[in-house]
């Protein structure tokens, strides 16, 4: 029998299976994936909503799968950490997925989730029609990403079913046909604002596949609750983009109101911070390197 090549893991695989919990950040663009890598963050997640509203979309697939890929694209650019993909629903069934995944690798992506709901979805925490796939249907989903990228793409599962309404034994009975169809992580949501349907789940969960979670709206559960809970890996969902939003605002409304740039000026960031973030000293170099005197 010949042997099966098992490659090195990944680093984001090594993240998600470490004993430590792990954090990844948002990260909307390239200066946003910049920030949180340098601020230490080991690993990112590249927000379907944070990408769709800093295009001027809502987060129910209006920003296309080449606009995501795009703008993967440059994140991966000005990064080395390993960056976790929103790929939504997958745009579509098991061939628009495999194609999105295949271009995502491409891209730099280190891995994909995909959520087990139906093309167009909308945002988890927006209104209650959130019909969930057919879990063969899904699974034929993950099955094909697998196939398809198989080492070089890290598979996210990623249930829906306390957002749609349907329970624990739903939840459960998904994650344990989604590990099977090849998922390598299982990320469940929730939009309580207490983490007792995350909690509940991880009682039961078997640990075949570790446990990301994104505690957007139960945001004071303590971080130690989600260790002890077993759980591999938080994410930081959308804080750059919000963030973002809220110093846009106030930077625009003082600026109006005070007709002058003088009173923000030490509040914001310097022109030399954006030069240093973006490393022009290093085309100083190349261009003393490359370019004739
Ligand atoms: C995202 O960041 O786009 C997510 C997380 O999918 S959530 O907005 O909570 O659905
Ligand atoms: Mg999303």
């Amino acid at each position: 029998m010949l042997a099966t090549f098992d490659p090195a893991p990944s680093a984001l695989s090594l993240l998600l299976r470490s004993r430590e919990l792990s954090f990844l950040m948002e990260a909307h663009d390239a200066l946003s994936a910049r920030i949180a890598e340098e601020a230490g963050f080991k690993g990112l997640w590249a927000s379907g909503l944070s990408i769709a509203s800093t295009l001027g979309f809502r987060d129910s697939n209006e920003a296309s799968w080449t606009q995501v890929v795009e703008a993967v694209g440059r994140i991966a650019d000005v990064t080395s950490i390993p960056i976790l993909v929103d790929g939504d629903t997958g745009f579509g069934n098991f061939n628009n997925a495999r194609i999105v995944a295949r271009k995502l690798v491409q891209a730099g992506a280190a891995g994909v989730c995909l959520e087990d709901k139906v093309f167009p979805k909308m945002n988890s925490f927006v209104g209650d029609r959130h019909p969930l796939a057919d879990i063969q249907e899904y699974c034929g989903r993950l099955k094909a990403v697998k196939d398809t990228c198989g080492h070089d793409l890290v598979v996210v599962a990623r249930l829906e079913s306390f957002i749609g309404g349907h329970g624990l034994e739903d939840a459960l009975e998904r994650a344990h046909s989604y590990a099977r169809a090849g998922a390598d992580a299982i990320l469940v949501h929730s939009r309580k604002s207490d983490p007792s349907e995350i909690l509940s789940f991880c009682g039961q969960w078997d640990n075949s596949r570790p446990i990301i979670i994104v505690p957007t709206k139960y945001s004071t559960t303590p971080t130690d609750v989600f260790r002890k809970a077993n759980i591999s890996t938080v994410i930081w969902a959308n804080h750059n983009m919000r963030a973002a939003v809220s110093a846009m605002k106030s930077v625009c409304n003082r600026i109006i109101q005070e007709q002058s740039v003088a009173g923000i000026e030490e509040e914001i960031a310097s022109v030399g911070e954006i030069f240093e973030l973006l490393d022009y000293q290093e085309l100083d170099s190349a261009e003393q390197k490359y370019l004739p005197a």
